[in-house]
């Protein structure tokens, strides 16, 4: 039984390790100060094939699958969270596509995904509809061989970078989301489609958050994924997936964070030796080794079981439901935790911007909140027992 990396995945790790130390490490602060979206980081990722590793082989992708992608995403979220928001991205707004595409969208989309030429967003998040997204407003109206869209959606990531938008809208006002709900790729520059507020964030501060606008923006049908009334399945099967890149993401602040305290530790002196010594501090490192070791392990043993399922419209186990709702939680709750701490190790030099504890622990936050946050998982853990 393979209970490891595979050699290719940790030539993968040792790349990407070593890629994010030299070239993303170094602007980290300032992209975090500046606070724009840095087209210079989509190159490099686009440059080292980093940015959709787990698309599929007969779309162009390299079909490494979901471990490959959470080691990724954890290697450039240790020195830069909203550089592994990227491909865990890319991933998300592609996903409703990979799922429930036919043959002829997957052909016409996904390449330009995988080859990075083009990005996604995945529109779902509404100012009324959050966490309960079945409580969505925006709506999609069949007019001959077109559907006209009116809405708003709220905080999406990527928004207003990408050239394609996976949104979800209602298509039957009469019944339940569950079953009155569409998804459509709707297209950059397509008429009534714009761009809303940009948000100014407390952390992944260079990341790009945006309100999308559709007034009367009319697609062709063509651009309908699956069926009509197949949304909401679409979007929680995509959730199931992409919830194991926001783990990773979370997993990397933790432990790049562990790291920055450890080797601080060792240097720091008090007392006359150094402050790992000290029990205090060295018990509260051991404490966040463990449970960053705990988590990396649940995170990839759930993408190891997940590059075993079909991507398609299939029904997913409640087994799987739920390691995925695990893995984004348990990483999201230790990411703050071991951010938190690392700030206390530095101490005074933790709460302070020459240092890069305190961008990891505002940037951790948000592993606890989007994605669906960490009290609905657990609702959806508690739900699938
Ligand atoms: N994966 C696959 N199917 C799921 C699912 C999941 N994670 N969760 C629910 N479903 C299915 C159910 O099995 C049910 O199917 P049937 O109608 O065939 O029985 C259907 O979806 C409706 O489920 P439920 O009644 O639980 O729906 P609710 O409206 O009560 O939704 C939760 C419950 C909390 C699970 C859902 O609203 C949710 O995931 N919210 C968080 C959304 C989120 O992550 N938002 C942030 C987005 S940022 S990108």
């Amino acid at each position: 039984m393979q209970y490891d990396l595979t050699e290719e995945q940790r030539m993968l790790q040792d790349m990407v390790r070593r890629l994010a130390k030299e070239q993303v490490e170094p602007g980290a602060a300032k992209r975090d100060v500046e606070g724009k979206f840095d087209w210079a980081m989509v190159d490099l990722l686009r440059e080292n094939g980093l940015i959709s590793i787990d698309f599929p082989e007969a779309y162009e992708g390299t079909g490494a699958g979901m471990l490959a992608l959470a080691i990724t995403v954890e290697e450039l979220s240790r020195v830069d969270a909203a550089c592994g928001l990227v491909p865990a991205v890319q991933e998300l707004g592609s996903l409703p596509i990979m799922l429930a595409g036919n043959e002829e969208q997957k052909k016409k989309y996904l390449p330009k995904l995988a080859s990075g030429e083009q990005l996604a967003a995945f529109g779902l998040t509404e100012p009324a509809a959050g966490s309960d997204v079945a409580r969505l407003r925006c709506k999609a109206v069949k007019d001959g061989d077109t559907y006209v869209i009116n809405g708003t959606k709220t905080f999406i990531s990527n928004g207003g970078v990408s050239d394609i938008i996976t949104l979800y809208t209602i298509t039957d006002p009469s019944v339940s989301a569950h079953k009155g709900s569409s998804v459509f790729v709707v297209e950059k520059g397509t008429p009534g489609f714009s761009i809303g507020k940009k948000e100014d964030k407390m952390g992944i501060r260079w990341s790009d958050t945006v309100e999308l606008v559709f007034e009367d923006c009319r697609i062709p049908a063509a651009n309908l994924l699956g069926r009509e009334g197949d949304g909401f399945h679409i979007m929680m099967k995509t959730l199931d997936f992409s919830r194991l890149g926001i783990a990773a993401q979370a997993l990397g602040i933790a432990a790049g964070a562990l790291d920055y305290a450890v080797a601080y530790a060792k240097e720091r002196e008090t007392f006359g030796q150094p402050i790992i010594k000290h029990q205090g501090v060295g018990f509260k490192l051991a404490d966040m080794a463990m449970r960053t070791e705990a988590a990396r392990q649940l995170l990839y043993k759930t993408c190891a079981l997940f590059e075993e399922q079909p991507k398609d419209m299939s029904r997913i186990s409640p087994q799987l439901i739920r390691l995925s709702a695990m893995s984004k939680c348990l990483c999201g709750d230790v990411a703050m935790w071991v951010a938190t701490e690392a700030v206390q190790v530095l101490g005074g030099y933790g709460f302070i911007k020459e240092f890069p504890v305190e961008r990891m622990m505002r940037d951790a936050k948000i592993t606890q909140i989007y994605e669906g946050t960490n009290e609905i998982m657990r609702l959806v853990i508690a739900n699938t027992l």
